[in-house]
């Protein structure tokens, strides 16, 4: 079936007022996940709905920055272009040795929101019609942060978090303090990331479709169907050419079927690993620190400049309404301030912040929704049912063994 027949059955309901999204944070300790969640949050806050904003963690992100000890949320109602979303952050403690502890505790996270939907579809299976209100809690996306400074390849635990993590959420690779690079250091790690992803591990993050040869222009979700398999850590599928022929597979959909989901797609690989600044904050109120218009470069030229390093087709990247809001406020705006210069949180040039935010609240939201609901949440469903089955058939055995016993 052609991607773009996929996505179209599935189309989700236009009348919908207000869509959950939920992003979880995940990755090595001190990698700027907390961060990052500050830096979108005072970026939205003009989009923010007033008095929806709430925080389950003491003031988290209110206060200096501290290490984050456990998980918590921050949510939001936001509006942007007429789309109304209710935004969650799910902020993570940091990962470090032993990992299997700590994976296992954000593995129970995820599954948890699967068992709530479950649980409630079960309970109201008897009811006549069920409740169209329910929240939707499950994990759409799951940014996992890599740092770039010192980086020499996918380390295992790298690809054993990555490998675990995508069997159950969508997860988008992150280049973490994008501010410590140099312009060849980037783009060297963007290109040694994506490769060893798609092309030398197979690691089926967002955006890894199989490609089957035979067929050409078939497809089909890879990997999402050893989900419960923790111990596999058998990357072995090296195919150099992968992500080539994804690349290929989409533009033929974006050509023959004018495909808007499939060039959506195109964005997304060309940019991903996206790479990020976080503002810096000042140490006494943990706000972030002021910096004047006066003090950054103009970023129309940047845009201009970055639209034309692109694919003609692929290059609808920023629009202008965006390129207005590389400022918080009228004078102000988010970044680090170095004694040779100053690095902007949202300059296209600097960073791909407003990629990513396009991306997870606009393009690509409601494709992370529907495979999360028709890909992870019914194959825990799946597993589920067959344990269950399972049980129930070992518990039938052993009545019989002492029957026949007795
Ligand atoms: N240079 C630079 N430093 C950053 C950036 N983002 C965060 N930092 C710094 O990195 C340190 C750790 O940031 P956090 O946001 O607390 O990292 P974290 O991953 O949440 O840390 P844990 O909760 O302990 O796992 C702080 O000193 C931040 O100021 C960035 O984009 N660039
Ligand atoms: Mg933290």
């Amino acid at each position: 079936m052609l991607y773009s027949q996929k996505l179209s059955q599935n189309s989700y309901s236009k009348k919908e007022s207000i869509t959950s999204f939920n992003i979880m944070i995940v990755g090595a300790t001190g990698s700027g996940k907390t961060s990052f969640i500050r830096t979108f949050c005072e970026f939205l806050k003009q989009d923010i709905i007033q008095g929806t904003y709430k925080e389950t963690g003491n003031k988290a992100l209110k206060n200096s920055l501290q290490s984050t000890e456990e998980i918590y949320t921050t949510s939001m109602h936001i509006e942007e272009n007429g789309k109304r979303t209710a935004l969650t952050f799910i902020d993570t403690p940091g990962i470090s040795s032993p990992v299997i502890q700590q994976l296992q505790s954000l593995t129970s996270y995820i599954d948890s929101q699967y068992f709530r939907t479950l649980a409630e579809y079960t309970t109201q299976e008897s009811k006549l019609q069920r409740d169209a209100k329910a929240v939707d809690t499950h994990v759409h996306a799951c940014l996992y942060f890599i740092v770039g400074a010192g980086f020499q390849g996918l380390s295992e635990v790298d690809k054993f978090i990555l490998k675990v993590l995508s069997s159950r959420v969508n997860v988008i690779p992150i280049l973490s303090k994008a501010d410590t690079l140099t312009s060849a250091q980037h783009q060297w790690l963007k290109e040694t990331i994506k490769e060893e992803i798609f092309n030398i591990y197979r690691i089926p993050v967002y955006g890894h479709i199989q490609v089957e040869d035979s067929e050409e222009g078939e497809y089909s979700k890879d990997g999402k169907d050893d989900e419960n398999d923790i111990k596999d850590t058998n990357f072995d599928k090296k195919d150099e050419a992968h992500l080539s022929k994804i690349i290929n597979m989409l533009q033929d959909c974006m050509f023959k079927d004018m495909d808007e989901d499939a060039c959506a797609m195109l964005e997304y690989l060309h940019t991903m690993p996206f790479s990020m600044i976080s503002y810096e904050e000042n140490f006494e109120t943990g706000r972030p620190i002021e910096i004047r218009s006066h003090e950054i470069n103009g970023c129309q030229t940047s845009t201009e400049s970055l639209q034309e390093n692109y694919n003609d087709s692929v290059a609808k990247i920023i629009n202008s309404s965006e390129k207005t809001q590389t400022m918080i406020n009228h004078n102000q705006a988010l970044g680090r301030r170095y004694p040779w210069s100053v690095v902007e949180c949202c300059n296209p040039d600097h960073c791909d912040f407003l990629l990513l935010k396009r991306m997870l609240l606009s393009t690509h939201r409601d494709m992370l929704k529907i495979d999360t609901s028709e890909c992870f949440y019914e194959n825990y469903r799946t597993q589920q049912l067959i344990s269950h089955q399972k049980d129930k058939a070992s518990t039938m055995n052993s009545q019989l063994k002492k029957a026949n016993l007795s």
